[in-house]
């Protein structure tokens, strides 16, 4: 028999453990008077945008600076004795706690890498308690607005940019599955991967992978990337633009000089191009691609690019906002009184707690935007973000390609939740 007590947070006990990059990360484990217990682990991004909330490192030699043990030692002793023997079904108040503790807005005293892991964990280990699945222990706490269901996933299998050692100028060229079942989706996709591979092996590329699992072949330009995409959607049997689609993160604020105000295409021979030459380009490709979705098509803070080309390019495709808008509602706010995009990008590390993150898929579908729930590129075993997904029916989730463990799980926990828990 379940009493009230079991659900009392008993202890929190945070580790360093390493990510899919082999850098250091956290892990957090809570546990429950009842005995029931969960660990949740952090990702970590490569092209942070500037406007994140701090990931915490502790500097100096041990791990070239990167390694976590102050965000350990936050958890261990200033978060952990506070939140003892509150009970974690207050998944909000909980998060509340940590922020106000925190104090900063930015979470820089205690890292969102901190302050994330012991949120995480508390959604899990209440999960656990309830026996029930994760992504509905998230709709119990938040008030959805939209009924859950299974996203589409935006299949990163060509890496670039600082993923890749910019064998390629944008960040992700990316499959759009869209079958009506996971099953399907996922089959189909990793049908185009292995239809890649071959390709890419044929035309004598290089068919290793880079940091999300997509191979990382030198390509003379973006299009031929696309092109590359078309050919293998094809070679495995299916229609590009109706059977599977293609979207891109262009990572813009990459490669934006602003002291000359130009995007450099470095893998390109060092072209620039202004805001104004680059918007054609996405125009260009937009007739000759099915991209569904682009993001960050232009800098962190290059507002106006945004704006100015707004309405042109979300004729067809979703503009999806990843450093523009890092998971904050003042700047989804900003975004939508300017018109800059019509999508956001949701990592949970970008701000650092469930409550906020969720808080911005809630304040985006108010506003008519799509939401696409996004791993990190340095990932862990940590399937959180496929629950998330569905509880808050995202019409997205972005979780790299079909290869790499860490990629492929959150693949398997969709189809876990597709096959019995929906
Ligand atoms: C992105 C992400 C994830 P990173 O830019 O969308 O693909 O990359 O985690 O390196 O910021
Ligand atoms: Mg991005």
């Amino acid at each position: 028999m379940t009493t009230k007590n079991d659900y009392l947070i008993q202890s929190i006990v945070a580790r360093e453990v390493l990510d899919s990059r082999g850098n250091p990360t956290v892990a957090c484990r809570v546990t429950l008077k009842s005995g029931a217990s969960a660990e949740a682990k952090v990702p970590s991004g490569a092209s942070t945008g500037s406007h994140e909330a701090l990931e915490l490192r502790d500097g100096g030699k041990r791990y070239g600076g990167k390694g976590v043990l102050k965000a350990v030692v936050n958890i261990n002793k200033k978060v952990a004795p506070i939140l003892k023997n509150i009970d974690v079904r207050r998944q909000k108040d909980i998060d509340h706690v940590m922020i106000e503790l925190d104090g900063t807005s930015g979470k820089k005293k205690l890292g969102a890498n901190a302050i994330l892991a012991v949120s995480l964990a508390c959604a899990q280990v209440h999960a656990v308690q309830a026996k029930k699945p994760l992504w509905q222990i998230i709709r119990k706490i938040y008030n959805f607005p939209r009924p859950a269901g299974l996203p589409v996933p935006t299949m990163n299998v060509l890496n670039g940019g600082a993923h890749a050692n910019w064998s390629l100028d944008v960040q992700e060229c990316m499959i759009v599955p869209l079958a009506r079942k996971m099953s399907d989706r996922v089959r189909m996709g990793a049908e185009v991967f292995q239809a890649l591979k071959k390709i890419l092996a044929e035309k004598d590329f290089a068919t290793t992978v880079g940091d999300e699992g997509g191979f990382a072949p030198k390509l003379k330009t973006v299009e031929a990337a696309f092109d590359l995409l078309k050919e293998a959607i094809k070679a495995a049997g299916y229609k590009p633009g109706k059977d599977v689609a293609l979207a891109t993160d262009v990572a813009a604020s990459e490669f934006y000089d602003s002291s000359k105000a130009v995007y450099v295409f470095r893998a390109e021979g060092g072209r620039e191009f202004t805001s104004d030459k680059l918007l054609d380009r996405y125009l260009a490709w937009q007739k000759k691609y099915p991209l569904v979705s682009i993001e960050d098509p232009f800098a962190e803070d290059d507002w106006a690019a945004w704006s100015g080309s707004f309405s042109r390019l979300s004729k067809r495709s979703h503009i999806v906002g990843d450093d523009l808008l890092v998971t904050n509602i003042a700047r989804l706010d900003k975004a939508v009184a300017e018109k800059t995009c019509n999508a956001i990008l949701i990592k949970v590390n970008q701000i650092g707690t469930l409550t906020e993150a969720v808080s911005a898929i809630i304040m985006a579908h108010k506003n008519g935007f799509a939401t696409s729930i996004s791993h990190r590129s340095g990932e862990t075993d940590d399937t959180t973000i496929a629950d998330l997904a569905v509880a808050s029916g995202s019409e997205y989730i972005k979780t790299g390609s079909l290869s790499r463990s860490e990629r492929v799980e959150k693949y398997n926990r969709l189809l876990e939740i597709e096959e019995n828990e929906m």
